[in-house]
């Protein structure tokens, strides 16, 4: 190759890669996939969990885990903009009448975006505790908050694997406990949810490693008991969703 040769080339490189770069922030900078579904953003600081739930662990889980969910489902719904024109608990209890294709698909990706959803609304710093309607609920269907919590604690240190803890609300108020794998909810089922727990790794593993009991009996400290509580009265009048 000729020294003007190998010049022209590496000057050829330097500005492709210079021409690149732009491009490259520019991608980074717009949502992946855009479309019909969205995150909300946190409704706290990324900190505002710690010492329970660490800063990074509240950057990595929404930001990515949750995010990917919500990207996916964009893809998704450039091909079948059906899985956006209804409610998202109406999709879920009806994930037989989708295309066989995207029906796997739907289920994951939706489900893990429900699931999160929920889970970032019933936490906040200042926990608290059950009152009114729903500490009542939960003394006469799960055995009183302390009976309750370790019969939580111990269903979702069961899941084996990736999964999830929830408690379920009817129409009438009624609780119960119930544990699903993967980003599975109960919504599949014409459920209403609660509240919940992620027992995902990603969910603790940065703090916990691998001690899932830890961090299910910390995480108590963070949930927001107000937000439970609008949660059942909504749950009673027929208006939740996620
Ligand atoms: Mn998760």
């Amino acid at each position: 190759m000729s020294m003007t040769r190998r010049r022209l080339v590496a000057l050829t490189a330097g500005l492709a890669a210079t021409a690149l770069v732009p491009r490259m922030v520019f991608a980074q900078a717009q949502a992946p996939a855009a479309g019909p579904f969205r995150r909300d953003p946190l409704p706290y600081p990324v900190d505002a969990l710690e010492p329970h739930i660490d800063a990074k662990t509240m950057e990595i889980h929404p930001g990515r885990h949750h995010e990917a969910y919500v990207s996916n489902l964009n893809t998704i719904a450039k091909d079948n903009p059906q899985i956006a024109q209804k409610p998202v608990p109406e999709v879920l209890a009806k994930l037989n009448e989708l295309p066989e294709a995207i029906r796997t698909m739907v289920r994951n990706n939706l489900g893990g975006h429900a699931n999160h959803t929920m889970f970032w609304q019933i936490m906040g710093p200042h926990g608290g505790k059950p009152s009114g309607d729903v500490a009542a609920a939960i003394d006469r269907d799960l055995g009183g908050l302390e009976k309750f919590q370790n019969d939580f604690n111990a269903a979702g240190g069961r899941v084996f694997g990736a999964g999830w803890v929830f408690v379920t609300v009817d129409r009438g108020g009624k609780l119960a406990l119930e544990t699903k794998p993967n980003q599975d909810t109960p919504l599949m089922d014409g459920k209403r949810v609660l509240l919940g727990n992620d027992v995902w790794e990603h969910a603790y593993y940065l703090n916990y490693q691998n001690r899932r009991a830890d961090y299910l009996k910390a995480w108590w400290n963070v949930v927001n008991w107000n937000k439970v509580g609008e949660r059942y009265a909504a749950a009673k009048a027929g208006t939740l969703q996620v």
